[in-house]
């Protein structure tokens, strides 16, 4: 018995584990909700074999947006960039998986969609860098900051997928 809880906590602090379970901050920004691409967009990740694990639908108001951006505060685009993620709602998400972070922005392309590969969400979906209709977290902090700032930790849901073993070639 406290040999099994102590195996299990091993376990659980397993270098693969800790991989598996990195996440980050996805949103289908305004114009992407307009065009009718949520569905697409999540299942361009849920195909790779990335786990959902936080999804909310809102209105971003201009504060939380002027938060998530603040990096970009300096930026000549950067009270239009405010704008146009106010002009209707989000669907902001989080997702977990190995190397997610790196993995999805390579899977939603170039910020500019003139630059952006075709096979990526911005290089198959839009056209230009002020409606590229995607937003990802950019680094493993970014991805904990973001998180942080867009949802409560009681809103992101750690569950079984029971698929892991067709997935990854060592499970937690
Ligand atoms: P990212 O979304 O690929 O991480 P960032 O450089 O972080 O790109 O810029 C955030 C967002 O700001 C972009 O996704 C895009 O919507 C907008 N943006 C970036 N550069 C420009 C620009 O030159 N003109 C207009 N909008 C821009
Ligand atoms: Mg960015």
């Amino acid at each position: 018995m406290v040999l099994g809880c102590l195996l299990a906590l091993f376990a659980s602090l397993s270098p693969a584990m800790a991989a598996h379970r990195e996440r980050t901050f996805l949103m289908v920004k305004p114009d992407g909700v307009q065009r009718g691409l949520v569905g697409e967009i999540i299942q361009r990740f849920e195909r790779k074999g990335f786990k959902l694990v936080g999804m909310k639908f809102l209105q971003a108001d201009e504060a939380l947006l002027k938060k998530h951006y603040e990096e970009l505060a300096g930026r000549p685009f950067f009270n239009g960039l405010v704008k146009y993620m106010q002009m209707g709602p989000v669907v902001a998400m989080a997702w977990e998986g190995l190397n997610v972070v790196k993995t999805g922005r390579d899977i939603i392309g170039a910020t500019n969609p003139m630059e952006s590969s075709p096979g990526t969400i911005r290089g198959d979906l839009c056209i230009q860098v002020g409606r590229n209709i995607i937003h990802g977290s950019d680094s493993v902090p970014s991805a904990d900051r973001e998180l942080a700032l867009w949802f409560d930790s009681k809103e992101l849901v750690s569950w079984k997928q029971e698929m892991e073993t067709w997935i990854y070639e060592e499970t937690k």
